[in-house]
């Protein structure tokens, strides 16, 4: 994982034709991380899982629901949305899910993520309760993230918006084992490689969806720089 760039995240709940599917998984990204706010189901999650092991591409489950965890995955992503102002999002829903399944965890395959959620209007940011965090907060939140909690992923998500450049330069230079995800608003070459100056790995969603020539171009962007 410390020596990937790229991952594209699918939405179980949204349509993909298996040509765009193929061109996803055939793009040389890094891993594919399928995971979404609303409408997750089990059955959606499985059917995309088994669309997507026909390719040899990483594939990892982001958890959002406790309904939705199917086995199968490469890797797990859990995230604790650090900005939520409810306990629930960042210890409750963690523990629950640790209660229930530690027996079957294989911590080679599970990952705790550090999340931010950086835009207001993101489904994500309303469903957790978060609050808009100023850029102070955002960089305390990283060194907690490294230092405190010593997770191994900080993930600043602007989902469906551009981010700060700027911001994720200050959040970078907080982290040294910590490795910083972006996701929100990449649509083309440019964005991935200004935020991909900075964060370690650059995540591509709804490009996906409204333009996927542009999206297949973000990765060897990132590549190749
Ligand atoms: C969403 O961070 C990802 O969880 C990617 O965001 O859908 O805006 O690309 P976009």
């Amino acid at each position: 994982m410390n020596e990937w760039k790229h991952i594209f995240k699918l939405d179980p709940a949204k349509e993909i034709s298996n040509e765009h599917l193929e061109m996803v998984c055939e793009s040389g990204t890094d891993a594919v991380i399928v995971g979404g706010t609303d409408n997750v189901t089990l059955d959606g999650v499985m059917n995309l899982l088994m669309r997507i092991r026909r390719y040899s591409i990483t594939c990892i489950l982001e958890i959002s629901t406790m309904e939705a965890i199917a086995p199968g995955f490469d890797y797990y992503f859990i995230p604790m949305v650090m900005n939520s102002k409810a306990k629930k999002w960042m210890m409750d829903m963690q523990h629950q899910a640790i209660k229930q399944y530690r027996e079957l965890m294989n911590w080679n395959e599970i990952f705790f993520e550090g999340y931010c959620i950086l835009n207001q209007d993101a489904k994500a940011f309303t469903h957790t309760n978060s609050f808009m965090p100023d850029d102070g907060d955002v960089t305390a939140y990283a060194y907690m993230a490294e230092h405190v909690f010593h997770l191994p992923i900080f993930y600043m998500e602007y989902s469906g918006k551009y981010g700060n450049p700027k911001l994720v330069e200050q959040v970078k230079s907080e982290l040294e084992s910590t490795l910083l995800f972006y996701g929100g608003g990449i649509e083309n070459v440019s964005q991935a490689r200004e935020i991909k100056e900075h964060a370690d790995v650059i995540i591509v969603g709804n490009g996906i969806y409204t333009d996927i020539e542009e999206a297949i171009k973000t990765v060897k962007a990132v590549k190749e720089y």
